[in-house]
């Protein structure tokens, strides 16, 4: 039986040798995925990022938890948090307790490590979460710090971003400052049990009212998306972020939480933006690994003398860098 074979019936140890096949972008891990990848398409994919220590685990602990309890789906939790990595199903927090899901073999949890991937590292989670969507995995989770662009481009893989706040943080409401808000479809204040949740949750609703949401799905890197909404998309209220109060330490919101995370994806579907984002998704995928190509491509067609000759004639400023391109990208001497 092939490695692909056993994770579609559920192997978990299969599972696990994959999973670190695909981090390590292995020739195995790589055709295993293309294998797999008619069977992606199914998992709702949720994004949890906040500043570290606003209770992000503890959180998707509860959601996991919650979702185990009354829903009886498959989970899966990526974390990508090198402050409290979740190593082999242990204790993150001192208070929360994954131990009432380690053992559930409907729960897998695998921590990433956020260093050592060069850049990869949102490629590294797309693959990861692409093998648990083949897996069966009804729900998978990703939790990252909500501190640079690579958490920010993770968070884009999700269907539904949670973005985690917490009062009495010291400076106002950090995520906003790295420019996460953009990308929140619910916002969460969690620790709501400590003073200032009124304040947090204030400060929140101003800049929501400043944000643009209508702008959030189409961007990437920055850049607009030339995707077209579906033409059979029906006028729908555009959605604006819930703030939901949690104590995850608790327990206290999630059921509310969890129904506002129902509702987002209802929305996501009426609205045609869930095959949107998908789209979007795909088509970064699709664009970095032509770019990757070509650039290959680009290297294998030219000597290293060729282009030490060409650089040398751009630095004399004998030709410019866009005709040095345009001359190498055509195999030929300046
Ligand atoms: N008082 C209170 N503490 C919490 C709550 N949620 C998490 N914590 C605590 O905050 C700390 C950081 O939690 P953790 O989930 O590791 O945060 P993360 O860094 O965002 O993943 C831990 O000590 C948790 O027990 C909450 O709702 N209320
Ligand atoms: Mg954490």
């Amino acid at each position: 039986m092939t490695s692909s074979q056993a994770i579609l019936n559920g192997d978990r140890l299969a599972l696990a040798r994959l999973l670190t096949q695909v981090e390590n972008n292995s020739q195995e891990g790589r055709s295993s995925l293309m294998e797999l990848f008619p069977h992606t398409g199914k998992a709702h994919l949720i994004g949890v990022t906040g500043a570290p220590g606003t209770g992000k685990s503890s959180l998707v602990n509860q959601l996991a938890l919650h979702y185990r309890k009354n829903e009886n789906k498959r989970i899966a939790i990526v974390a990508i948090d090198p402050s409290s990595p979740f190593t082999g199903g242990a204790v993150l927090g001192d208070r929360v307790r994954m131990r009432d899901l380690s053992g559930d073999p409907n729960v897998f949890i695998r921590s990433m490590a956020s260093r050592g991937s060069l850049g990869g590292l949102a490629q590294a989670t797309a693959n990861v979460v692409q093998v648990f969507d083949a897996a069966g995995f009804d729900i998978v989770i990703v939790e990252t710090v909500g501190a640079g662009q690579s958490e920010v481009d993770i968070a884009r893989l999700a269907h539904t971003t949670l973005v985690v706040e917490a009062p009495g943080l010291g400076d106002d409401i950090q995520a906003i400052k790295a420019g996460i808000l953009e990308i929140a479809d619910i916002l969460v204040v969690n620790k709501a049990d400590r003073p200032g949740v009124e304040n947090t949750e204030k400060a929140l609703k101003s800049m929501l009212e400043l944000a643009h949401p209508t702008e959030r799905v189409f961007k990437h890197h920055g850049v607009s998306m030339k995707v077209e909404a579906p033409k059979q998309k029906p006028t729908t209220a555009m959605w604006i972020p819930p703030i939901q109060r949690t104590v995850s330490t608790e327990g206290t919101g999630i059921p509310e939480l969890v129904n506002a995370i129902g509702r987002h994806v209802a929305h996501l579907r009426l609205s045609g933006d869930w095959s949107l984002r998908e789209r979007t998704r795909l088509e970064v995928e699709l664009e970095a690994l032509i770019r990757d190509g070509l650039m290959n491509q680009f290297r294998d067609s030219i000597t290293t003398q060729q282009y030490e000759e060409t650089m040398e004639s751009v630095m004399q400023r004998k030709i410019s860098p866009w005709e040095a391109a345009s001359t190498l990208m055509n195999g030929r001497k300046p």
